[in-house]
């Protein structure tokens, strides 16, 4: 997918626009001493049926399904988009991704796609009173748009400029350069004398590629991923210098998990909002060597394996601080599954009668369900019962929630398609959202056990993935109750819904918003 970039003019119009100003604190200052902590780990391309509490028994997820076991477990919990840059940036904004042109899986030198000044996520919980900190993979552009960005000198904006205190970031994904960590504003490492060049065009420096030089590789690309070679895996892109400061595969885990507990150290004593972010289980997947060969899955499975140890150390540092009682953790994925995504790993040969996507159809990049329909669990000992909910609910909804969660008011502008469905996540209510748009290339629409997928003359498949994409000329009808597999498309039989749905879907795109 080729990334577009806002404008420079329209960027600083928004900028100037400071919407932010339009928070409002419905109580007084300080005067809400109770509330949680917030840690929300968002895992990558972990599918619906990769964990155990939501099926998986080739596979064991202790530490993922004790949020489970101690909190609740949503059945019908859905990621905005079926791609990453897509479905953060609407966790963050509250708005809708495909409203918004650039907002696409983003190249690893995208601009900054959130404008500083919208109310997000992280605003609204800097504005509550929170210490904000992201850990892990950003994805979301780092720079001004229509400005040079340079590796080597203080990038802005990014993270501390749209509600974050904190950041270290793998800047865009494992598998683009520049293969570096970002900490605030700075790369991690750098020697001047060797700065940082990075290119998605024509090649750069003189270092060998995947192309050139597959002897030289550890692990081979399938498809794409033949540019630069970073501790002997091949990336997408090119990239020069910057050797001290480059980052070791089998660390990373390691690596953002330690920055993540010590900002939650840091910060035991105050209320914080810590976004953790993790590289497991995208590819290239390179565990650390003690998770290597231990799920009998490939790579895969181990990284899996390391995502659950990384959980597992999230809570045994909120315990040993004492923070667990009050502090609302979620665990969720930002995508649906996908098996190759552009390395030979052998997750294909090795899957072992494993279903990463459970019951769904599709996969990550995916119109049905599997691209969208994630794993959500979450913990708050202190207010939320324990148990299972069919609520609709979307990461989307995490901004209006938490808004209400901390007594702050959005006004009309603020997160436009963030539902409020606070009771459902504190198990108050087993009512989510009304309806919910889903967004693949294609866009679908969710209302009660009906699913409209609208016609589209896309690709069927993605066999570079062997993933089925949803796309089809004809309107297609799912009733998930009874088809949760979308094998029937019953839209010629239902004609009228059909049209109901169309209509509903065409009315949400052209207001523009769809926040109650
Ligand atoms: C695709 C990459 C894939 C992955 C994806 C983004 C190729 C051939 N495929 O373009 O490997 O990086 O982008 O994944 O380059 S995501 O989870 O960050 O959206
Ligand atoms: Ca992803």
């Amino acid at each position: 997918m080729k990334p577009s970039y806002l404008s420079r003019r329209s960027f600083m119009k928004s900028a100037g626009l400071a919407a932010a100003a339009a928070l409002v604190p419905a109580r007084l200052w300080g005067a809400d001493t109770n509330l949680p902590n917030v840690v929300i780990i968002y895992a990558d391309d972990l599918g619906y049926g990769d964990v155990s509490c939501y099926g998986a028994t080739k596979i064991r997820t202790p530490n993922i399904d004790r949020i489970a076991a101690e909190g609740l477990r949503f059945t019908n919990a859905h990621s905005p988009s079926a791609t990453c840059t897509p479905s953060r940036y609407a966790m963050l904004t509250g708005q809708y991704a495909w409203r918004q042109k650039g907002t696409g899986i983003a190249r690893g030198d995208a601009r900054m796609i959130i404008q500083p000044g919208r109310t997000t996520l992280p605003l609204v919980m800097q504005r509550a009173g929170h210490r904000t900190g992201v850990v892990g993979k950003w994805h979301l552009g780092l720079g001004a748009p229509g400005e040079p960005l340079d590796w080597n000198s203080e990038i802005r904006p990014g993270p501390l400029d749209i509600g974050f205190d904190y950041c270290f970031l793998i800047p865009a994904t494992g598998d683009r350069v520049p293969c570096v960590y970002l900490e605030n504003r700075r790369v991690v490492g750098l020697d001047p004398k060797d700065p940082i060049r990075v290119s998605f065009g024509k090649p750069i420096g003189d270092e060998p590629t995947g192309k050139d030089h597959p002897e030289l590789l550890k692990m081979h690309p399938s498809h794409g991923h033949n540019q630069t070679i970073i501790n002997g895996i091949s990336r997408i892109g090119y990239m020069a210098g910057g050797k001290a400061a480059r980052w070791v595969d089998e660390d990373m885990a390691d690596t953002i998990t330690g920055k993540a507990t010590d900002f939650i150290e840091k910060n035991k004593d105050k209320p914080f909002f810590l976004y953790f972010s993790t590289h497991d289980i995208h590819v290239p997947r390179v565990p650390h060597p003690r998770f290597v060969g231990k799920s009998g899955l490939g790579p895969r499975g181990d990284a899996i394996l390391q995502l659950d140890f990384c959980v597992g150390e999230i809570l045994a540092t909120l315990e040993r601080l004492n923070l667990a009682e009050n502090t609302l953790v979620i665990f969720t994925s930002d995508n649906g599954p996908v098996v190759d995504d552009g390395y030979k790993d052998q997750a294909v040969e090795k899957l072992s009668g494993h279903k990463p996507a459970g019951p769904l159809r599709g996969g990550k990049y995916s119109a049905f369900d599997a691209g969208t329909r994630v794993p959500l669990v979450l913990r708050w000992p202190a207010r939320v019962k324990k148990g299972l909910s069919d609520a609709l609910v979307c990461q989307i909804d995490f901004t209006a929630s938490l808004a209400a969660l901390t007594s702050l008011k959005l006004v009309r502008d603020d997160a436009p398609d963030s539902f409020n469905v606070l009771s459902a996540l504190l198990a108050e209510s087993s009512a989510g959202r009304d309806h919910l748009v889903e967004h693949a290339g294609t866009l679908s629409l969710i209302k009660g056990d009906w699913k409209y997928i609208e016609p589209s003359k896309g690709p069927k498949m993605n066999r570079n993935v062997n993933i089925e994409l949803g796309n089809d000329p004809r309107p297609q009808l799912y009733d998930l109750r009874n088809d949760l597999g979308e094998k029937h498309n019953v839209a010629a039989e239902h004609p009228d819904v059909v049209t109901k749905m169309a209509a509903l879907l065409a009315k949400i795109r052209k207001e523009g918003r769809t926040r109650p």
